[in-house]
């Protein structure tokens, strides 16, 4: 600060910095992070660097007692749960409505700790909220808000995974919203999941995992359930043996207590034990799936043993027979007519890929919708006094050595979500400018609106052509690419590269992502075979029937032949089963995986701007998940693309701090009127107390002031040599923007 006896790292707002620059701003992270301070206030966003390590007694229950009502964010040192308090108080004071509901935005890179913010900011929501419950329906509650907090590590064991990244990394981004009534206690909580990562289950890359729950699935196995699910050493099993490490944490019994910690959450949240008879089941069969292999040049045949198949078909309830027929041909029925072609070898390891993909990925979003059941609000929809605070855990930007159809959505979101971060950071300060009548022409920013219309321009926008390519039968990655060249070479953001390979670059706000388009097209349909979906609406599972939509009955009929061991039985069944599955997709609007997260992505941002938001921007320190080490270039990059260069420089260039003229004058009067005199809430007053005090450089609005930075510096000095009110003050001062 210009206060003389300014110390690096003392600073707990760094707009306060009277020299703000990237240096500074990095300078005064590290002194703080040397100190195990994680946590600092950039304006109103809160940067919190992942200390990797436990910081003693900083999510105490003390801390929750200080952080609790606080008024004045400033009167101490800056925490999430400062940030979280802030947004619920601010929900309770405010009549319902789209300022009372709440949204807090985490972001960050791989590892930077947005999961962790994530549950710290709920778990300080969710004591606030029930601080107060010492009536009969906060009791009540209180069973759910217990099951609330269970919720995050049955999601992490499903939907995180070790990866080189980070050793709990969320392999799907989440949204969850939690809805108070009008006396402010929880009535439900709602999520929504984005993008899971589904090839994890199928393929991980070196030194990775699959998901969590894998393993702790096997760690946890009774003999009895060993027995039950044909599982007996999970080096066998293709889909998980990759990973000797993770191999040795099943074996050296290190994982066994945290599937009883799982189980028990689940129980807690309030899934059947059929339920998860059901699901272990469906894991088991994924497994088993896994170890099906394929021979053959031309045609596919089965090579796996019987009972290898076997295994998988009684896990996931079908006929085997059914099965492999599904996995290795594809059977085209037209007009009555039904003509079998014969898989290659590659495309019946596809099918099955695809089947256990798609099972995984469709056995998460069923926890998801079962979760939402259980803890879900009793109406969907809000009454008129309910109020609710959201809170957004999502994929920071992704930019690798090669960028597919992930990493374009991926950083879809996040180009959406700086638009968010611009016009509420930005785009509002110049409209207050505008509003109070105030010069603001100094201030610029960058703005990726064009970006966005890049992506979601219909019919020539990247989504909109990638869907075009995708539902035309003969659709291919090249003729995509090509469409993108023509309709977007020339527009502002798209770079066509040289050469004919299939690619292209955009610039994101975060810098130039150079995308692979191969594999687009396959991944945008995101399509099973027919077949296998056939085979699955067979099955005597609930669950996998359930989420196939299968019939009671055709699962019952299909049974009869198995006994027989009847191929031709089965084959008969199976065509039945796909012409049902069939006719369900023509009458299913027909939709891809980027249409679906573009709709996803504009419901989010509806419920977004109908909240006031709270940012929290987490930032990765050093790439080893070392506790200790701050490298400079790493945090100056993730500064750069988080905007928080940007919002300190406008902050800079900008009018810092507003006073109303009433809280001006309740403050400063003394500058310009005599002690006793109680002048009125004008800007004449204001200018009065301003001119006398000898500053310059600011302006006055209609209702309020508008001060430099260094103004409240300035004004507090004038109040020398009365020290200790000029501290105040300052702190006063710094609570106008809290
Ligand atoms: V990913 O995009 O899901 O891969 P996140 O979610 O940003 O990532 P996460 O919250 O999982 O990162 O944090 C990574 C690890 O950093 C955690 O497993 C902790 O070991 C560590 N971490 C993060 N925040 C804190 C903290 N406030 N205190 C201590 C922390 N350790
Ligand atoms: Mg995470």
């Amino acid at each position: 600060m210009a206060l003389p006896g300014h110390k690096l790292g003392q600073t707990e707002n760094l707009t306060e910095l009277e020299n703000l620059n990237e240096e500074t701003l990095l300078a005064e992270l590290k002194a703080r992070y040397d100190r195990d301070v994680i946590y600092t206030y950039v304006g109103e966003i809160l940067v919190a660097v992942n200390p990797f390590k436990m910081i003693e007694g900083i999510y105490d229950v003390s801390k929750s007692v200080v952080y609790a009502n606080m008024g004045d964010r400033s009167a101490e040192p800056p925490h999430l749960f400062a940030v979280a308090d802030g947004a619920f108080q601010a929900m309770v004071n405010t009549a319902p409505g789209p300022t009372a509901n709440q949204v807090c935005v985490i972001s960050g890179e791989s590892g930077a700790g947005k999961t962790e913010s994530a549950k710290l900011f709920m778990k300080h929501i969710i004591y606030l909220s029930t601080k107060t419950s010492s009536n009969a329906e906060g009791n009540a509650a209180h069973g759910l808000e217990e099951k609330i907090i269970q919720l995050n590590p049955l999601l992490e064991a499903f939907g995180n995974a070790q990866t080189l990244m980070n050793d709990n990394s969320s392999r799907f981004g989440k949204f969850v919203q939690l809805r108070f009534n009008a006396s402010h206690h929880i009535e439900g909580a709602l999520m929504s999941d984005y993008l899971l990562e589904k090839s994890r289950v199928v393929n991980q890359g070196d030194g990775e995992r699959n998901f969590h729950v894998f393993y702790l699935f096997f760690a946890g196995l009774t003999d009895a359930d060993r027995e039950r699910y044909s599982l007996s050493d999970p080096e066998e099993h293709r889909y998980i043996n990759g990973n000797d490490v993770a191999l040795g944490d099943i074996s050296s019994g290190k994982l066994g207590p945290m599937y009883k910690e799982l189980a028990e959450c689940i129980r807690i949240v309030g899934f059947t034990d059929q339920q998860m008879n059901n699901l272990w089941a469906l894991l088991a069969g994924i497994l088993h799936t896994g170890d099906i292999e394929f021979g053959g040049d031309e045609e596919a045949y089965l090579v796996s043993a019987d009972d290898v198949v076997a295994k998988c078909t009684t896990n996931l309830g079908i006929v085997q027979d059914v099965l492999v027929e599904a996995l290795t041909s594809s059977i085209n029925i037209t007009r009555g007519e039904s003509i079998v072609r014969k898989y290659k070898p590659y495309e019946a390891e596809d099918a099955r890929d695809a089947m256990a993909k798609s099972l995984y990925g469709k056995a998460f979003r069923w926890i998801v919708n079962q979760v939402n059941k259980l803890l879900g609000p009793k109406t969907k929809r809000m009454n008129p006094t309910d109020k609710n605070i959201g809170i957004l855990d999502i994929f920071g930007f992704e930019c690798f050595d090669v960028n597919s159809f992930e990493q374009l959505l991926i950083n879809l979101a996040n180009e959406r979500l700086q638009q968010f971060f611009n016009d509420h950071i930005f785009k509002m300060e110049l409209d207050e400018y505008a509003k109070e009548g105030v010069d603001g022409s100094k201030i610029t920013y960058e703005d990726n609106t064009a970006l966005l219309d890049l992506f979601m321009t219909r019919p020539t926008g990247l989504l909109a052509l990638c869907d075009e390519e995708a539902l035309f039968p003969k659709g291919s990655d090249k003729s995509m690419v090509e469409k993108f060249h023509s309709n977007l070479h020339g527009k502002k953001g798209y770079e066509k590269p040289r050469g004919n390979d299939p690619k292209f670059t955009i610039h994101h706000y975060a810098g130039p992502v150079e995308y692979q388009a191969e594999g687009f097209i396959d991944k945008n349909r995101d399509t099973l075979p027919i077949d296998v979906v056939g085979a699955l609406r067979l099955s005597d599972n609930d669950l996998v029937r359930e989420l196939f939509e299968g019939d009671t009955e055709d699962a019952a009929a299909a049974k009869k032949g198995k006994g027989k061991r009847d191929a031709a039985n089965a084959k008969k069944n199976l065509r039945k089963s796909m012409k049902k599955a069939a006719k369900a997709q023509a009458k299913a609007k027909k939709t891809t995986v980027g249409a679906d997260f573009k709709d996803s992505l504009i419901k989010l941002m509806a419920e977004m701007s109908n909240a006031s938001p709270h940012f929290i921007r987490c930032i990765k320190p050093n790439h080893q998940k070392a506790p200790g080490m701050f490298e400079d270039e790493m945090v100056t990059k993730q500064l750069r693309y988080t905007g928080m260069l940007e919002t300190t420089r406008i902050r800079k260039e900008g009018y810092a701090f507003r006073p109303t003229f009433g809280d001006f004058l309740h403050r400063y009067k003394m500058l310009g009127f005599p002690f006793s005199a109680n002048p009125p809430a004008t800007a004449a007053s204001c200018t009065q107390v301003l001119d006398k005090a000898g500053i310059t450089g600011w302006q006055v609005g209609k209702t309020k002031v508008f001060l430099r930075y260094f103004h409240i510096d300035e004004l507090n000095e004038k109040f020398l040599p009365f020290p200790l009110a000029a501290q105040k003050l300052t702190k006063v001062a710094r609570g106008f923007n809290a």
